[in-house]
């Protein structure tokens, strides 16, 4: 018996040799395959699965492409986004901003639907296209004093188009603004000048007020010098309540 027992502790140190031999954890491995069931290749080496889920390799990688719209390939199978069949009917990115709804068909990011634009605004110019590199309509504006429709005296000021015959903040063009308590003439010219709808003193210049711009004092009332100066419809007249616009009577 005292001759066996160096035989027997011999025998157990090549029982365990051979365990950690075959440890199919870590194994050398590549492409083609070599790793046990229930393991993965990473890297060239082994790794245990776990549900889809490579454990003690200190990396993760997915069983299925996660993100059909990323130009990464998740799961490492060599196919990204829709070249790799996990993302087919999916959503995906054709790459231009200006769609949306994209999916991946037949292996191709197609179907989106292109985004439409508005009719350019009265201040703006272009063709109300969307531009794919930035994904969104782009109108640039027109430059301040172009004219923009009706009424006739209307400019575009930092791309809004204002009746500059009226307009306080741009009585006459674009950032001439009227002092405090003057008002934009919509008639004669584009100028400031005190308010005419107000009627303290403002009508009757007989009390030493002075009229608004282009009136004049007359038999005690501010009234217009001549029609011209009147709204289309209205009349000159120191009574009746014409030009209301310059002063009510
Ligand atoms: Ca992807
Ligand atoms: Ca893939």
């Amino acid at each position: 018996m005292r001759r066996l027992g160096p035989l027997l502790f011999l025998t157990a140190m090549s029982a365990c040799s051979l365990i950690v031999q075959f440890d199919p954890e870590s194994q050398p491995c590549d492409a083609s395959g070599g790793c046990a069931d229930g393991f993965s290749c990473v890297d060239k080496l082994c790794k245990r699965l776990d549900g889809g889920v490579v454990l003690d390799g200190g990396s993760t990688t997915p069983a299925h492409e996660t993100n059909c719209a990323d130009g990464l390939d998740e799961d490492l199978d060599g196919r990204k986004d829709c070249a790799d069949d996990d993302c087919a009917a999916k959503a995906c990115s054709d790459g231009n901003g200006c769609t949306t709804g994209e999916t991946c068909t037949a292996g191709t990011c197609m179907g989106g639907t292109t985004m439409l634009c508005n009719t350019p605004g009265p201040c703006q110019s272009g063709n109300g296209l969307c531009v794919p590199a930035m994904g969104r309509c782009v109108y640039p504006a027109l430059a301040d004093g172009a004219s923009c429709g009706f009424p006739l005296s209307s400019r575009c000021c930092a791309g809004a188009c204002l009746n500059i015959n009226e307009n306080t903040a741009h009585c006459g063009g674009c950032g001439l603004a009227c002092a405090t308590g003057q008002v934009c003439q919509s008639i004669n010219q584009s100028t400031c000048a005190l308010d005419p709808t107000e009627l303290s003193g403002r009508c009757s210049c007989g009390t030493g007020a002075p009229c608004p711009s282009g009136q004049m004092c007359t038999a005690g009332f501010c009234v217009p010098t001549a029609q011209a100066q009147c709204a289309p419809g209205e009349m000159v007249a120191n009574s009746g309540g014409a030009c209301v616009g310059y002063c009510r009577y």
